[in-house]
């Protein structure tokens, strides 16, 4: 395929080809030249999707509250893609018998764009992947883009804060809060939602997130909302909805959310600069391979020494005057 080419795919994914569509993600994620060619064409156009992170522990809930979400908004004669980064997410078939059941219900419906990522493989990892893949549902002109992401690591809570609001997903029973701490989560939420409300100890997991909120003195209006849910069946599931677009566009009129956006760019282009670095020193100029040699070639070796060597190397490689 051209450069041409993937400008066709560009036009065939605006003009809502399914196929189009699941062809440059899978561009986007292999971080392949066609599509970063074609980014700077068409990056002007993004931003419209509203872009929420779902996150959590394992098993909280979280695709059941997806496919909820999808089909309320569904109802309301809105698109919606998803991605979910989680490899044991139902969406990307490591699920029970069950649950494939019911994501089948999306599934035949073309109004819901579904994409489940690998954690492996990704060139520029998975982050760099997501960022890219939700791009281009915003491309595909879908109201809303939802990312499942188990908040388990700092790399899937990360995920969920590129988000314009970050929903964090906890359960009774889910090892209360102190694991959620440990993960990360308490600081990105934008929503706390309690899921599994019909289960015990549902009084009690509140009372503990009302009282670390307490501890941190937010301002009312930065202060994140706990919700209750069954996903399950359905309940506070068009409640949560609502706040998420209540939020959104309160946050769009403050110019909260362009704050958010400009912050999320920021890191998003640290992670490439980063990514492409790493890339340019191991891969392109073969550094990692020269290294592998220096040691098998024995003798005592400074790990300082050996790190200052690859950074001059990569350093005269890139200056003009050593093309001499
Ligand atoms: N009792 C009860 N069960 C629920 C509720 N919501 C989801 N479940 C069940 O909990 C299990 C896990 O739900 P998932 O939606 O797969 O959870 P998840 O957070 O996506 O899980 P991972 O992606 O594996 O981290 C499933 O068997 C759901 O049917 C709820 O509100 N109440
Ligand atoms: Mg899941």
């Amino acid at each position: 395929m051209t450069l041409t080419a993937g400008a066709d795919l560009v036009s065939r994914v605006r003009a809502g080809e399914a196929l189009a569509c699941a062809r440059l993600m899978s561009l986007a994620e292999a971080g392949d030249a066609r599509f970063t060619a074609e980014y700077a064409r068409f990056w002007p156009e993004l931003g419209r999707a509203r872009r929420y992170g779902i996150t959590g522990p394992p098993g909280a809930g979280k695709s059941t509250l997806v496919e909820g979400l999808a089909l309320h908004w569904r109802g309301l004669s809105r698109t919606v893609g998803v991605v979910a980064v989680d490899p044991t997410s139902p969406f990307s078939g490591g699920a029970l018998l069950g649950d494939r059941v019911r994501m089948g219900r999306l599934a035949l419906d073309a109004g819901v764009f579904i994409r489940s990522m690998a954690t492996r493989g990704v060139f520029g990892g998975l982050a760099r992947a997501s960022d890219d893949v939700v791009d281009v549902l915003d491309l595909y002109g879908r109201d809303t883009v939802l990312i499942e992401t188990v908040g388990v690591g700092q790399s899937e809570v990360d995920i969920a804060r590129s988000a314009d609001l970050t929903v964090v997903v906890l359960h009774p029973g889910g090892g209360d809060t102190i694991q959620a701490m440990k993960a990360g989560l308490m600081e990105v939420a934008d929503i706390y939602l309690v899921n599994k409300a019909d289960m015990p100890g549902l009084d009690r997991l509140v009372q503990q997130l009302t009282d670390i909120l307490d501890l941190r003195e937010i301002p009312p209006d930065r202060r994140p909302p706990i919700l209750t849910s069954v996903a399950s069946t359905g309940e506070g599931v068009a409640a949560l909805a609502a706040e998420l677009d209540r939020m959104h566009a309160a946050r769009a009129a403050s110019g909260a959310l362009a704050a958010r956006r400009s912050e999320n760019l920021e890191k998003r282009v640290r992670r490439l600069v980063e990514g492409r670095l790493r890339h340019d020193v191991w891969e392109t100029l073969g550094l990692a391979e020269a290294l592998a040699r220096r040691v098998a070639a024995g003798g005592p070796h400074s790990a300082w020494g050996l790190a200052d060597e690859i950074l001059d190397c990569y350093r005269k490689r890139r200056t003009p005057e050593s093309h001499a």
